[in-house]
């Protein structure tokens, strides 16, 4: 049996939507980072950097949305990733920009100490994140122009990750609704039953007006 470990709203959303997609059979758990849920010793056995998401597969535990959404394709949904070599290369790649450029520069909003120990440059830690960020999603929105799903014609485990993003731009007011292409993808992305059902449970802002 998989069990998901994932906090509502944080990354842990695109393995959400990737089990949930796939419809393979799972157990889940949220974890409340307002209580350091995901610092309890229970909880460090599981993912000892005490992060989400993290999936228990029988043979153990396997972190990195790239990893778990690539594991979940290959081994329940592999329409869920290009069988093309060059396709799914190009897969990988988007999920890994996503994994060390764009969610790194958010963290950088959130969590400048990360960063840097001197406080004095916190607040221009945030804006340079901030900046980086709106860069980061005006560029999904250009390589949307023109696709149905990120990929072009087939829905993929990449899409559930890009949403995250476009969720995290509508937390912190960035101007998400100007984003023409991603905005329409978007809405797609909310008309699929399976990302419905999961911004439910997560009670995502994605849901709100
Ligand atoms: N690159 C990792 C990032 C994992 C990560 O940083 N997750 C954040 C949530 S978005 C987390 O667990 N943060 C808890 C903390 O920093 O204490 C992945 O894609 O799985």
């Amino acid at each position: 049996m998989l069990k998901l470990y994932f906090a509502p709203g944080a990354c842990s959303t695109a393995s959400h939507i990737g089990l949930e997609e796939s419809g393979a059979a799972y157990d889940s758990q949220a974890l409340s980072f307002a209580k350091s849920e995901q610092r309890t010793p229970e909880y460090l056995k599981v993912n000892p950097r005490g992060r989400v998401p993290a999936l228990v597969v029988d043979e153990g535990t396997i972190v990195e949305n790239t990893a778990i959404l690539d594991y979940i394709a290959t081994k329940y949904a592999p329409h869920l990733m290009p069988k093309d070599p060059v396709q799914r290369a190009r897969a990988l790649a988007l999920m890994a920009w996503f994994s060390n450029a764009v969610h790194p520069n958010f963290t950088h909003i959130g969590r400048p100490e990360r960063f840097a120990t001197d406080a004095a440059v916190f607040d221009h830690l945030k804006a340079v994140g901030r900046e980086n960020f709106h860069a980061n999603l005006k560029e999904i929105d250009g390589l949307l122009a023109g696709k149905t799903w990120m990929l072009g014609d087939d829905f993929s485990v990449v899409d559930g990750y890009a949403l995250v993003f476009y969720g995290w731009g509508k937390r912190i007011g960035l101007p998400v609704a100007e984003l023409a292409n991603y905005t329409a993808w978007k809405d797609r992305m909310l008309a699929r039953p399976a990302v419905k059902r999961v911004l439910e449970r997560e009670q995502s802002i994605l849901l709100a007006a």
